[in-house]
């Protein structure tokens, strides 16, 4: 058996749609950005780190009184009294001991410490 196939010629329209092309003026279009300077999120902490000999330790409230060298950027050398976060940061020092301290430069907590040499 034969079958016969019969061939159906398309026709394809093509419509040409008129383009409007609205181009707008511009005058240098100035791409430039600006660029908001972002403060440092007040949220974070900005550490530093002291080396300093403790005159006085309070292990109980945290308070740690620190004879310190100059922290760059922060303070001079000093003798001051920081309050260590937590607490349980200054058990285990005593006066004389010289500690390598990581300090948070908004509140001045002391967020580490790390004894360098033990008092003599
Ligand atoms: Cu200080």
């Amino acid at each position: 058996m034969q079958l016969k196939s019969n061939q159906s010629v398309r026709a394809v329209v093509l419509a040409l749609l008129p383009v409007c092309c609205c181009v707008g003026a511009s005058y240098g279009a100035q791409d430039e950005k600006i660029v908001m300077e972002q403060a440092e999120p007040t949220q974070a902490p900005k550490l530093f780190h002291g080396v300093g000999i403790i005159t006085a330790v309070d292990a109980k409230s945290g308070l740690i009184r620190l004879d310190h060298e100059a922290i760059p950027g922060l303070m001079d050398a000093m003798e001051m009294e920081y309050e260590a976060k937590p607490a349980r940061l200054a058990e285990g020092l005593a006066v004389g001991d010289k500690i390598d301290f990581t300090v948070d430069g908004r509140t001045l907590a002391v967020l580490d410490v790390k004894k360098l040499f033990p008092a003599k």
